[in-house]
């Protein structure tokens, strides 16, 4: 099979062949040699959780070697996806409170939404009259961090959701205490000798995928925008000629904002701008890849390089002068890539050392000072760059981003009737959908999967919905998929979109498809759907409104999919996860969870089957909205 096959983005075909021609083994060259997977682990039903095992479990060997059958053992592998995913998420989000804490007005960090910050403090009780907007924010950030570990009660965060979708969480007792908490209980009950039980399992999963939606990623969201300030709309370009060759570029990648931030404030720094210019540069030139792109984009219109699959690609242009990281979707292949060219692969976690790169700290305390010395590092490499190596493919595409609901609100605005209705709400978006000039809405989110087509089921889905007067928004890998291929340009409407829609992105001044931030930030779509259902009186689950994940692959993508079905939002999945070795864990996962939170998942590998199962049953769904 051509590996250029494997990727519909002809950027990434063009460096596939440059990959062949200077030695340089990609992903894709390593999905070839895997010749098959194993049957076993692609259903979930291998248990290496304790040291008697591995147990593989088949109709000839059907229970472990402590009698754990097979619907035992695809329940705690899948349960451990949803800790090993919320603990990513979460923690994400514990390292912005800490980041919150140490603000100060004459410090690296300072408050850059300070409205956000009085409504967040308010809501918690938290005395704002007379205060220091400091004291405030470090009175915020102490609540925020006892979210992680507090002895008693559940997340402060669920009040944000309608009372109805509350009161079926406590009835189904999915309600999650602190973050830790779930996660060390699943981690507890998967325990050689505990949970012994499906039902269970995944009850357990969806309680701790609500603290990973309802409270660690929602508190990453809201303390980023304090910190950073809240995303409005901006342009931009995607994709991976936005590098440019007479400049030193710089790829920031993985997904704290904590870092990029800083980055960004040490690449506009005279003393390296000039330093730049002393090695022949015309400038430093950043650029972003996954969910790191998308904050510094969202917040600065910084250029999207690419996604998830497109990280070694972004390296055989031989044009990047160092690609900095933090944590999570950095494939270790980096730095054996980087090796291939001059490109310097600056890690600068604990939490994420890679053999092979190079290690620079980065800490909060001392953030400027680190972004500086790592932005440093990438521009004295540029006079090692080999002119004959380099090769920045052509295409790139224009796009709006930075649609916090905020934002969405305001553009909103746009076409309210002052007269008659006041501004500031959804009551815009609610008339679209109830008429049916919209007929649903849809979350497109999620990365890239070497299972299938980089690229192809983000894209197809999205152009059949919008199609179908289906508004998108997007987050994540799926995100750049669709703004390297122009759905996130206002032209769109006209070019892909349905009537009903091409005409309220035309009177609303919006792309079909809306850039809502990194994979934390799916927090801001739930926070639409649930403005929308609190508008009606009615629950999450009542909305047309769906989560998609056409290409998803991480542990945090797992935690997401539970958390969306237990937020009653239908999910529907491109790719399989691995529970086909148990048939109740299927009925449950894609069936009866219906009866107990109002949704379920949906999963079918072939992208244009999964969007006409979408707009069908999104039409059902409005027989009810529409009464
Ligand atoms: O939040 S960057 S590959 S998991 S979608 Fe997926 Fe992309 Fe990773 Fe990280 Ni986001």
């Amino acid at each position: 099979m051509d590996k250029k096959m494997l990727t519909i983005d002809l950027n990434s075909r063009v460096l596939l062949d440059k990959a062949e021609k200077d030695g340089v083994e990609t992903m894709y060259d390593r999905k070839l040699g895997f010749k098959s997977q194993c049957g076993f682990g692609l259903q979930g039903n291998c248990c290496r959780i304790c040291g008697m095992g591995p147990c593989r479990i088949s109709p000839k060997t059907p229970r472990g070697l402590c009698g754990a059958d097979e619907h035992v053992i695809v329940g705690r592998n899948f349960a451990r996806m949803v800790a090993g995913g919320t603990a990513a998420h979460s923690d994400h989000a514990r390292d912005i409170a800490h980041t919150l804490a140490l603000s100060s007005r004459d410090g690296n960090y300072k408050i850059r939404d300070e409205a956000k910050l009085i409504a967040l403090a308010k809501d918690w009780d938290v005395e704002t009259e007379d205060r220091d907007i400091y004291d405030i924010a470090h009175e915020v950030a102490d609540i925020a961090l006892m979210e992680f570990g507090k002895p008693h009660g559940v997340s402060r965060f669920l009040k944000y959701a309608p009372k109805k979708r509350q009161e079926v969480w406590k009835q189904y007792a999915i309600e999650p205490r602190a973050i830790d908490r779930e996660i060390a209980t699943i981690m507890h009950s998967t325990h050689i000798g505990c949970t012994a039980d499906i039902d269970s399992l995944i009850h357990l999963s969806l309680r701790t995928s609500l603290a990973d939606g309802w409270c660690g990623s929602m508190m990453g969201t809201r303390l980023s925008d304090i910190l950073f300030g809240t995303p409005t709309p901006r342009r931009t370009e995607a994709n991976l000629a936005v590098l440019e060759e007479s400049k030193v570029n710089i790829l920031l990648h993985g997904h704290e904002p904590s870092l990029s931030e800083m980055i960004v404030l040490a690449a506009e720094d005279p003393e390296l701008l000039e330093l730049a210019k002393e090695v022949g540069a015309d400038g430093i030139n950043l650029a972003g890849m996954c969910c790191t792109g998308n904050e510094v984009t969202m917040r600065h219109g910084v250029k999207i390089a690419g996604d998830f699959h497109q990280q070694e690609l972004a390296l055989v242009t031989g044009a990047v002068e160092a690609m900095i990281v933090d944590v999570q979707c950095i494939f270790p292949a980096l730095a054996k890539v980087a090796d291939c060219y001059h490109t310097k692969f600056v890690t600068t976690s604990p939490k994420a050392k890679i053999t092979g790169s190079t290690y620079i700290e980065f800490t909060e305390e001392n953030a400027y000072e680190d972004a500086k010395k790592i932005v440093k590092e990438a521009v004295l490499n540029f006079k090692n760059r080999n002119k004959e190596k380099v090769l920045i493919p052509e295409l790139k595409s224009a796009a709006t981003v930075g649609f916090s609901v905020e934002a969405v609100i305001n553009k909103l605005d746009n076409v309210v009737n002052s007269q008659i209705d006041p501004a500031g709400t959804v009551k815009p978006l609610v008339d679209c959908l109830k008429s049916g000039v919209l007929r649903g809405a849809a979350a497109v989110v999620g990365c890239n999967n070497a299972k299938g087509v980089s690229n192809e089921a983000h894209v197809t889905i999205m152009k059949e919905l919008i199609k179908n007067d289906i508004i998108v928004v997007s987050t994540g890998c799926g995100a750049q998929a669709a703004a390297k291929f122009g759905l996130m340009d206002e032209d769109a409407a006209q070019k892909y979109a349905g009537k009903g829609l091409a005409t309220v992105c035309q009177l609303v001044g919006i792309p079909p498809v809306l850039h809502m931030g990194s994979c934390v930030d799916i927090s801001r779509i739930l926070e639409t759907v649930a403005a929308v259902a609190n508008y009606l009186d009615m629950d999450m689950c009542d909305i047309p409104a769906v989560g998609i994940a056409p290409e998803w692959m991480s542990e945090k993508a797992v935690a997401i999919g539970c958390y969306v079905v237990a937020s009653g939002i239908d999910t529907y999945l491109g790719i399989m996860p691995p529970v086909t070795g148990s048939s109740r864990a299927v009925e449950i996962l894609c069936g009866e969870l219906e009866e107990k939170v109002g949704a379920k998942f949906t999963v079918n590998e072939n992208c244009h089957e999964l969007a006409a199962t979408i707009i069908s049953d999104i039409e059902k769904k409005r027989v009810h909205f529409e009464k």
